[in-house]
């Protein structure tokens, strides 16, 4: 898969996207958004894969939305009818397989928002995090104002929307932003072995927690407990539930392979 504004890299089941615009900061232009939705349907309908990383570079996850590509835009034909964001920021929501952002460096406004569209963060000791849209006269447009405050609650995320300060992984950590912080130097190794480790999962039951996980954003708990039970039921006609428990009671690693 050869991309301009991507690079592809395969890890056995792990896929990993890097975007890649160094000299812009990664900002996230139309171009890159759509070969992002390219890559990520391409590798979720991928039975080789069972997980994908999405990740920047060393110095920037994505600087936001392209200042640059953006800025002449007008209501009456670029954002509302021509659906900008809606149009190619979101096909991440709809991969079922887990993806994981791994953060070095700035992580900013529609950076940041791409980032919590993930399934869960790794950062790097290196990373911050930001949403700086007001300081360019603007709300954020994917999300920010909704899945910030969910992640690290009201008061953090109100003084990040309203200041435009910046957290480091440290405070990403402590907030529930990110769920693991390595050294920069040694994240993308440490991550990978955290996404092997899925990978070594059935990956139907991986999609499945996800599903879960993540319709509990959008459901009452009685709802959202019956929907998990849903699947825990169906579990028992699964292969992938024999060989667990069946390993487990005989002493062996279970091996899921093509589960
Ligand atoms: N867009 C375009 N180019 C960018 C960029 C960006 N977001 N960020 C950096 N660059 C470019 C710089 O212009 C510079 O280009 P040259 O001058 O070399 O040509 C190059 O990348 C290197 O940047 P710096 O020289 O600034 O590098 P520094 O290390 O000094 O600073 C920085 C790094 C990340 C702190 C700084 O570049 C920075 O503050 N960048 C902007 C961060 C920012 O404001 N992000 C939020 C963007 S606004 C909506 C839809 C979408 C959005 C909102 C609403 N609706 C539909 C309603 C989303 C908005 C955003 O994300």
């Amino acid at each position: 898969m050869q991309y301009a504004d991507l690079l592809i890299e395969q890890h056995g089941k792990v896929a990993v996207i890097r975007l890649n615009r160094p000299k812009a900061m990664n900002a996230l232009n139309d171009n890159m958004m759509n070969e992002l939705g390219d890559a990520l349907h391409k590798f979720d309908a991928d039975p080789a894969v069972n997980v994908i990383v999405l990740t920047g570079s060393e110095k920037v996850f994505a600087a936001g939305a392209d200042i640059a590509a953006m800025a002449n835009y007008t209501y009456a034909v670029d954002t509302y009818p021509g659906n900008y964001i809606g149009r190619n920021w979101e096909h991440i929501l709809n991969i079922r397989k887990p993806v994981i952002g791994v953060v070095s460096g700035y992580c900013l406004g529609g950076g940041c928002e791409l980032a919590m569209m993930c399934d869960f963060l790794i950062a790097a000791d290196s990373a911050k995090f930001g949403q700086p849209e007001i300081k360019v006269g603007v709300t954020p447009g994917a999300g920010g104002t909704q899945r910030l405050p969910r992640a690290i609650g009201k008061a953090k995320a109100m003084d990040l929307l309203l200041t435009t300060r910046m957290i480091d992984a440290a405070e990403a950590e402590r907030t529930g932003l990110v769920s693991r912080v390595y050294p920069a130097e040694s994240v993308m190794e440490e991550a990978l072995k955290v996404a092997q480790g899925i990978a070594d999962m059935p990956v139907s039951v991986a999609m499945q927690i996800k599903d879960c996980v993540n319709q509990a954003y959008q459901m009452p708990l009685t709802e959202a407990v019956r929907y998990e039970r849903r699947y825990f039921h169906a579990g028992f006609g699964t292969p992938a539930q024999k060989e667990g428990m069946s390993a487990f009671l005989e002493k062996r690693q279970p091996n899921f392979e093509g589960l």
